[in-house]
């Protein structure tokens, strides 16, 4: 009896113990035999040796259920142990994103005309013919509407090849005065070197009553945003031609790598062209019903600008998203 219970108290595990319990409390175990007993046991005494039994056998299941709730405990505390999650452990810092340097300029570009009272419009990529080309004075014929510029679909609609479809939806459907930033992704058939089928361009537009707007607020305006943008630089306006200005100018910027001494960026000219601009073509107007006003637009092509105010050498490293460039813009 010392024994048995002396081998419950000594198991060390949950396996030993219920082999132990087999062992004792089983079917053919050693209380069951022992009650086997108990049908010799003559009259008198079979009393006596019953109630040693009951005894015997609860004190057995006393030290047994004891030993398993300690074995049980000392189990779950391993379990626990083992299974413990540190959550104050240092982790390692997760990588933030950044924005895109093409996007955070267009941000930073949309911020200036934004405070300048700009609205910001934005418009459909598909386009038609109309929006696109027709209403711009760009007549039919014109070689910016060929099949080698421009991606066309089977039933004549086409990707915009630049944002100015934004404004004449905006002028057909509303009236001056009208001003508009329109900020987007633009497509034309181009891969080379120094163009992309996809880039982005901000526009701009004012129209006002006629005489309100003048080519000098046009050419002031902008002389401010290229020194907000690229700081102390030289600006000049270059007398250029577009179908839907008139007259119209290009503007170049002292060249920022060489401060204008002339370099390989800037083809040892000391300059470099970041603007298409002019006053609004009275074909333009009368495309969209517009009478009696004068306005001013200009143009301009994102990427070029990231590219020079971060001075990245290569327009393909903007559209390959490798994470070794973005991680350098955070
Ligand atoms: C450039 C030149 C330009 C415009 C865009 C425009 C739009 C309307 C009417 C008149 Cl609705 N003009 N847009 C005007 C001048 C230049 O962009 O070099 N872009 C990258």
């Amino acid at each position: 009896m010392e024994s048995l219970e002396k081998k419950i108290v000594e198991s060390d595990s949950l396996e030993s113990l219920e082999k132990i319990r087999v062992e004792l409390f089983g079917k053919k175990g050693f209380l069951a035999a022992e009650f086997v007993k108990l049908k010799d046991i003559p009259g008198p005494q079979k009393k006596e040796f019953a109630e040693g039994l009951n005894q015997t056998k609860e004190s057995l299941q006393s030290a047994f259920d004891l030993r398993y709730d300690e074995l049980k405990q000392g189990e779950i505390e391993t379990k626990l142990k083992s299974e413990a999650l540190d959550v104050t452990l240092y982790g390692g810092s997760a990588k933030k994103g950044s924005l895109h340097p093409v996007m955070e300029t267009m941000d930073r570009i949309i911020d200036y005309f934004v405070a300048l009272n700009f609205a910001v419009e934005s418009g459909p990529m598909v386009e038609d013919d109309f929006h696109n080309f027709e209403a711009l004075n760009l007549p039919k014929h014109h070689p910016a509407r060929d099949m080698q510029d421009t991606f066309y679909f089977n039933d004549g609609a086409l990707l915009r090849t630049h944002t100015s479809p934004v404004q004449i939806r905006t002028m057909l459907s509303s009236q001056p005065p009208i001003r508009m930033i329109a900020p987007g992704a633009v497509f034309r058939r181009d891969y080379d070197l120094t163009h992309t089928p996809m880039f982005h361009q901000v526009e701009g537009l004012v129209v006002e009553a006629k005489g309100k707007v003048s080519f000098a607020n046009l050419k002031s305006m902008l002389t401010d945003f290229l020194h907000t943008m690229f700081g102390d630089v030289d600006v000049r306006f270059r007398p250029s031609f577009f179908p839907f200005t008139e007259p119209s100018a290009e503007v170049d910027i002292s060249c920022i790598f060489c401060k204008g001494d002339g370099c390989r960026v800037c083809s040892q000219t000391g300059w470099l062209e970041v603007l298409g601009c002019g006053m609004v073509d009275s074909n333009v107007f009368k495309a969209v019903g517009y009478e009696n006003v004068s306005g001013y637009a200009f143009g301009l092509g994102v990427e070029r600008f990231a590219m020079l105010m971060h001075q990245i050498p290569d327009l393909r490293s903007l559209f390959e998203g490798d994470i070794r460039l973005l991680e350098q813009f955070r």
